[in-house]
């Protein structure tokens, strides 16, 4: 049966809403003394893991400081993630890695900007090499586009032609600074100087978002080309926890424009029932997670 136009299916909104509903809570417990480390958040990019999602299933995920939503869309386990930011026993990384470093199966997270293209490429080699039809996708801010180990890796996987997918979230700011003050050119341009193809989507509707990145995605896997698409995003909370440097009434016509609750109006009983799902799972998450004893190597 065929959805009306704009309509999410109701796996894509619950992860979708299930990604705003955790964020919102790790900034609470950051501020209650829980969350052991720094953490950053995706509110208002929940989006675009949820969107590609299903297109790199099997594959290589690459993940960076903000990157909850990149693993919640990719591996599931909230109560995985919430004991590895609480430093709780069950952690994806026994309570070590905290917020930025996350390893498990193919998933990988790093806080250094810029350090998963380069290993992406090494791995995306790899997959070449044994034949495996699969890829490996890195998720980068626009900042990250200042790291030098960008334009290497791009330069080897253009001239490698290895299977690699360079998602950029581009939300217009680094930490406290605009993109318009540190950016040279366009990201489209840098990628086209080393003959690597791109996209770019300004769309916040998950189905729209997995339809055009598809046929990229298909390329980049059957014809080992690497592929740059860019997200139009926007944080819509602090860079980090509360430094968030943003005249407030941008901050306010940001959240004005919400996504999500733009959905919420245009949806409201399936956006409701959703919402209530996501709220008991979070708080059944937290319930559990922080009746459990602190990991052993936790830093907490
Ligand atoms: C190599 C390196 N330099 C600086 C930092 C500190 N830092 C963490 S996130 C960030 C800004 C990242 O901006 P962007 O890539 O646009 O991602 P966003 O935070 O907007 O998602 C900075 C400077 C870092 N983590 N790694």
């Amino acid at each position: 049966m065929s959805l009306p136009p704009g309509r999410l299916p109701d796996d894509d909104l619950d992860l979708a809403v299930l990604i705003r509903r955790f964020e919102e809570r790790v900034l609470r417990l950051f501020a209650a003394g829980e969350v052991s480390g720094t953490t950053h958040t995706c509110l208002g990019q929940e989006y675009v893991p949820v969107a590609l999602a299903p297109l790199l299933a099997g594959d290589f995920v690459f993940s960076n400081h903000r990157g909850h939503g990149h693993y919640l869309a990719h591996c599931g386990d909230p109560k995985g993630l919430l004991a590895e930011l609480t430093g709780r026993e069950g952690g994806v990384c026994g309570g070590v890695g905290g917020s930025q470093h996350l390893r498990r199966d193919r998933f990988l997270s790093t806080g250094v900007q810029g350090e998963s293209v380069p290993a992406a490429v090494g791995v995306a080699l790899h997959y070449k090499h044994t034949r495996q039809a699969r890829i490996a996708a890195a998720y980068v801010g626009d900042g990250t586009w200042g790291e030098g180990a960008v334009y290497e890796a791009l330069n080897m996987a253009a001239l490698w032609r290895v299977p690699l997918l360079v998602v950029v979230e581009h939300n217009r700011i680094a930490q406290s600074t605009p993109t318009e003050n540190q950016l040279a050119g366009t990201i489209p341009d840098r990628a086209a100087a080393f003959g690597v193809s791109v996209s770019e989507t300004d769309s916040t509707d998950i189905t729209t978002i997995r339809a055009e990145a598809a046929p990229h995605v298909a390329s980049v896997r059957d014809s080992h080309t690497p592929h740059v698409l860019v997200a139009h995003t926007t944080r819509l909370g602090p860079h980090s926890k509360g430094d968030d440097t943003r005249p407030a009434e941008e901050v306010a016509r940001l959240w004005a424009q919400d996504w999500l609750a733009g959905y919420a109006r245009r949806f409201p009983a399936q956006f409701e029932d959703a919402d209530e799902r996501a709220r008991q799972r979070v708080d059944a998450v937290v319930a559990e997670v922080l009746a459990r004893p602190l990991a052993a190597g936790s830093a907490r």
